[in-house]
């Protein structure tokens, strides 16, 4: 499969001998749309879930950051022209086509590569059994972090989403039980959204230490190459 590489700072790619740069390559050379991918993303935003996947399944792509304050991307591009919904994050192919939320964007990733083992296969009773648990993690998880990132917010209404939260990372606990992932021994798309959310803990005041069991899982996860590559990539890790 081939495989991008950095060349004074544009991602360049072999492609029948020839060498395509991007962000200045040639769109008529026919790439595989694999080539071609292009992840809008904040700086541990929820986008770092699918960047995540991206890597884990060995997908060639490209970054663009999107700027919350202005709404803009990296290339000066008004992101609400990319996402109307103006969130990250964004996944575009080549072609124009656009995919947005992040639990279709990773099983999408992952179903690019099947035998990365990112998903379930699709149709399987083990592939709804993804969905909804990355339901869950958007849902219940992602969107109760919401009232801690606004600024609006009173005490109460942070004090009240931390609680909430507390119940539903004690759900999370006796669902892990001694798994080493969500969905047992095999990581999947589903541990990127949650390793994801659980990072938001420290930047909200949520003691992760009193749920020893996600701290394990989430230590665990961080140790992983590809996910470490990610955190570097977004300027989050030396
Ligand atoms: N339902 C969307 C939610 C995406 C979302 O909440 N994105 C946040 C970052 S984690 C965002 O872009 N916030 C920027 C803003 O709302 O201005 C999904 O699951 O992808």
């Amino acid at each position: 499969m081939p495989q991008g590489f950095w060349v004074r700072g544009e991602l360049s790619y072999r492609h029948d001998s020839r060498i395509i740069r991007q962000p200045h390559y040639d769109h008529s050379v026919d790439l595989p749309q694999e080539f071609n991918m292009k992840l809008y993303y904040s700086p541990g935003a929820c986008s770092l879930s699918p960047h995540i996947v991206l890597l884990e399944a060995g997908l060639t792509y490209t970054l663009d950051k999107v700027d919350f304050a202005t709404k803009k991307t990296s290339e000066g591009v008004d992101y609400l022209t990319v996402n109307s919904k103006g969130a990250v994050p964004t996944l575009q192919l080549d072609d124009g086509k656009r995919l947005t939320e992040g639990p279709a964007i990773v099983q999408y990733l992952a179903d690019q590569k099947p035998e990365s083992g990112l998903a379930p296969r699709a149709g399987t009773f083990e592939r709804y059994q993804l969905m909804e648990i990355l339901n869950y993690i958007t849902s219940e998880v992602h969107k109760g972090f919401a009232p801690l990132f606004n600024r609006e917010a009173s005490a109460e209404i942070k004090a009240a989403a931390i609680a909430g939260l507390g119940k539903k990372f004690d759900w999370l606990v006796g669902f892990l039980g001694n798994k080493n992932y969500l969905l047992g021994s095999t990581f999947t798309v589903a541990d990127a959204y949650l390793f994801t959310v659980l990072s938001w803990t420290g930047h909200v005041g949520i003691d992760l230490s009193k749920w020893p069991v996600l701290t394990a899982y989430h230590s665990r996860i961080a140790q992983r190459p590809k996910v470490q590559q990610a955190l570097k990539e977004e300027g989050l890790l030396k």
